[in-house]
């Protein structure tokens, strides 16, 4: 049996920000992931980093491409009833986001990480973590076909919403929230300049909208689709003519379209599970919380967690302290619970969920208010940038 002073499961963001952070304060960790790392490399997920997240990157060196080629924007838009009203995140927040996608952050920690001589194993899956309440915690995994065991100070299941990770805590000692949506986002990916410099979020009588970007030639747009709906039905012309339905008509007029480089339907779900510790098992990321993706705040909660949990592992190693790893819980909740909050809100706002025309023209009525209002927009900006880490120290 051998041993390492963090075990974590899963090599997403979480995962990633986790052990790069902990690998510059000299802590040892092992990262397992059950996937390989070409496919780990090319799922394509979220688009939009908030300030801390970005800041997070470039404390970790993780920053040049994204220096080079994410794009900065101060602004977003929003669509409604054939208008198209901007908020201005600089204006009424006083910053911005970075369009910089999910896959680039994955590729440059991984492979700063394994330049820096961490460990990550691929196609190895944990498929247990045992003695989770003692001072000795296991990971027991497969690789090449075979079962060994990891033992550990800490464990950490950054593994997503499927991971062994929540399974292994007791029912009776987790509480769990769940809200699931009556629809799915239906994505492409192509690469066509986008339709406008800023993402534009559209809310339309056949269905919500989002106009994205990856860079200033490939494109990423989403329509609201129908439960249960498959990409097998849908072409790239059916995709289009449906997305331009639904957009302003001078968007609808300069979309460029082409064939498709991906093309998926996400589920969407507001999940919380609490707390996100039992005994030496902490959970980080999708596998303790998931927002519908209206906000772009999945990837970011990810590594709001890790901004948390990597300072009270590290007052850990460096003290002897225990108190911030009791609290991390706690504090990490408070801020997921506001993104879960302003998520779920900002899909009810956008997302069609019946045929009623009155819950349609209520939305447009809202819609109004809040973009004809300064503490309207302040609440659509200083949302979307995200909102502040508590101090943690
Ligand atoms: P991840 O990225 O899911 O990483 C978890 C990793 O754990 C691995 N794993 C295991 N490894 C070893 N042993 C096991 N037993 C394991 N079980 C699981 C998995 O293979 C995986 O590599 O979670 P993390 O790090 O918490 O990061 C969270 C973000 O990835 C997530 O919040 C966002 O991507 C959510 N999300 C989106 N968010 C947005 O803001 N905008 C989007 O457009 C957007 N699109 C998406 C998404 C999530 C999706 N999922 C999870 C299905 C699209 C999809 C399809
Ligand atoms: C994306 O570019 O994939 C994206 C952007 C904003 C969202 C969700 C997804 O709210």
């Amino acid at each position: 049996m051998t041993r390492t002073q963090v075990g974590i499961i899963g090599s997403g963001p979480a995962g990633l920000l986790l052990a790069r952070t902990l690998h510059l304060q000299g802590i040892d960790t092992v990262i397992f992931e059950r996937q390989s790392r070409d496919y780990v490399e090319s799922r394509i997920r979220a688009g939009v980093l908030e300030k801390g997240t970005v800041d997070m990157l470039r404390t970790l060196g993780a920053d040049q491409r994204m220096n080079k080629f994410g794009i900065p924007h101060d602004g977003y838009a929003l669509a409604f009833n054939g208008r198209l009203e901007r908020v201005d995140m600089a204006k009424y927040a006083g910053d911005g986001v970075m369009v910089w996608g999910q896959t680039e952050v994955t590729r440059d920690l991984i492979a700063l990480h394994l330049d820096a001589g961490g460990i990550i194993k691929y196609e190895s899956p944990a498929i247990a973590i045992e003695d989770v309440e003692t001072s000795s915690p296991k990971i027991i995994y497969e690789e090449d076909g075979v079962t060994k065991t990891l033992v550990c100070d800490f464990v950490m299941g950054c593994d997503g919403y499927h991971g062994v990770g929540r399974q292994t805590i007791p029912a009776d000692k987790l509480k769990t929230y769940e809200k699931i949506y009556p629809f799915g986002w239906l994505g492409i990916l192509s690469d066509t300049p986008p339709v406008d410099e800023e993402l534009i979020y559209a809310n339309h009588e056949r269905g919500f909208a989002l106009c994205s970007m990856r860079s200033h030639t490939r494109s990423r747009y989403y329509i609201q689709s129908e439960l249960g709906d498959k990409v097998e039905n849908w072409t790239d012309d059916m995709f289009w003519d449906e997305l331009r339905r639904r957009l302003p008509p001078h968007a609808a007029e300069s979309l460029v379209t082409g064939p498709r480089l991906e093309m998926s339907i996400a589920p969407l779900r507001s999940f919380v599970a609490e707390p996100m510790r039992y005994g030496n098992l902490f959970l980080a990321g999708d596998a303790a919380h998931i927002v519908p993706p209206t906000g772009a705040k999945g990837l970011n909660l990810a590594a709001s967690d890790i901004f948390y949990l990597s300072r009270a592992l590290i007052a850990f190693y460096s003290e002897k302290r225990t108190d911030l790893l009791d609290r991390y819980s706690e504090v990490a909740l408070r801020r997921v619970w506001k993104a879960i909050r302003f998520s779920w809100w900002f899909t009810t706002l956008m997302h069609k969920f019946s045929d009623d025309s009155l819950d349609y023209r209520l939305q447009v009525a809202e819609l109004d208010y809040l973009t004809g209002s300064d503490a309207g927009k302040t609440v659509m900006a200083e949302n979307y940038i995200g909102l502040p880490f508590e101090e943690f120290e």
